[in-house]
């Protein structure tokens, strides 16, 4: 991707848009971060979003710009473009890896069914289902790490580490029983929480802008936090 100037199209708690700027940084490359609100999105960004979702990235080169959308298309497009490889070389160990991207996008969908949760009853299935999930992690995690598939950082990696930040904030007020007796898992996460291009994904504010929104739910997780 010689000469092609990078500009990231995000949201500040989108967990989709933290996988791009994870692979972007893991590839060393200089990018812009454009923020949009989701509750009034902006022209632009409705002209050019075909869902209406961010990540965004803007790829401008020899005088174009091109807008992929979608965190997998995004991450493939680097990927393919930037060294180094985040995806292994081997076919079949590569498409598991989309695979287990997928997962982690089924366990976003379940966190967000779990911080949504409007009682009681509902939270304990939502927290259930991402204790099965965590459990199958458990199983197909590498046995010595310390990333998924071993010595190397992966897309996996990428895809995982913004899983478990909402779980840095759950834990401010929450037991964390959801993550309890899952050594492997455990690792993983110290790992990931300690990686540059992880640290920078989010912002500083990240936890307190997290804690409004899941404040300002109404959903059983709001009423188990403490008063602001
Ligand atoms: N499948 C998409 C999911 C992206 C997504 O769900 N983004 C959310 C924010 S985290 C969004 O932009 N939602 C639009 C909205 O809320 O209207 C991807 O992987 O990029």
């Amino acid at each position: 991707m010689p000469d092609a100037e990078l500009e990231l199209v995000s949201h500040h708690l989108c967990p989709y848009v933290q996988r791009a700027a994870i692979a972007l940084a893991e590839k060393g490359v200089a990018f812009t971060r454009t923020y949009v609100d989701l509750a009034d999105k902006p022209a632009w960004f409705a002209a050019i979003s075909p869902l209406g979702k961010v990540p965004l990235l803007k790829v401008r080169q020899a005088g174009r710009t091109h807008v992929i959308f979608e965190s997998a298309v995004i991450c493939e497009y680097l990927d393919d473009t930037l060294a180094p490889r985040l995806h292994p070389e081997d076919p079949i160990a590569r498409a598991k890896h989309r695979a287990w991207i997928e997962f982690a996008s089924a366990t976003l969908n379940d966190i967000g069914g779990y911080y949504g949760a409007p009682d009681g009853a509902a939270f304990e299935r939502k927290a259930g289902d991402l204790r099965a999930k965590f459990g199958q992690l458990e199983g197909v995690l590498d046995a010595t790490g310390p990333f998924f598939a071993g010595a190397r950082f992966s897309l996996v990696d990428a895809a995982f580490a913004p899983v478990f930040r909402y779980f840095d904030v759950f834990e401010t007020f929450l037991a964390p029983g959801v993550l309890d007796h899952l050594p492997r898992v455990a690792a993983w996460r110290d790992t990931l929480a300690g990686r540059p291009s992880v640290r920078g994904a989010a912002g500083a504010d990240y936890p307190a802008r997290l804690g409004l929104f899941l404040r300002r739910r109404g959903s059983h997780l709001s009423g188990l936090m403490p008063a602001a």
